[in-house]
């Protein structure tokens, strides 16, 4: 299970939404306007920005829309 930060307005954001619902793979979201999900994306990757997940299983986090699709593909095919 993925731990997503993302803001409603951020069309990175949808972009990774977009691609975790219509590929059926199960994320946790969690939207920055809550203060304690605000606070907890800047307590783990260090920097405000969105989208922005947490692999808890693995032990890896990452910014970059691009970069967390292409991971998660390839760890959902693994
Ligand atoms: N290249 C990044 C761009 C992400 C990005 O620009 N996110 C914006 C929101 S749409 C953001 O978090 N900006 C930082 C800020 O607003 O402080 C990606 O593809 O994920």
């Amino acid at each position: 299970m993925y731990d997503l930060y993302y803001s409603e307005s951020c069309p990175y954001c949808r972009k990774v939404i977009k691609f975790f619902e219509e590929n059926n793979i199960e994320y946790n979201p969690k939207e920055i306007n809550n203060s304690t999900y605000y606070d907890e994306l800047l307590d783990i990757g260090k920097k405000m920005q969105v989208p922005f997940i947490v692999d808890q299983k693995n032990g890896i986090s990452m910014y970059e829309s691009e970069d967390i699709i292409n991971y998660v593909k390839k760890n959902e095919k693994a």
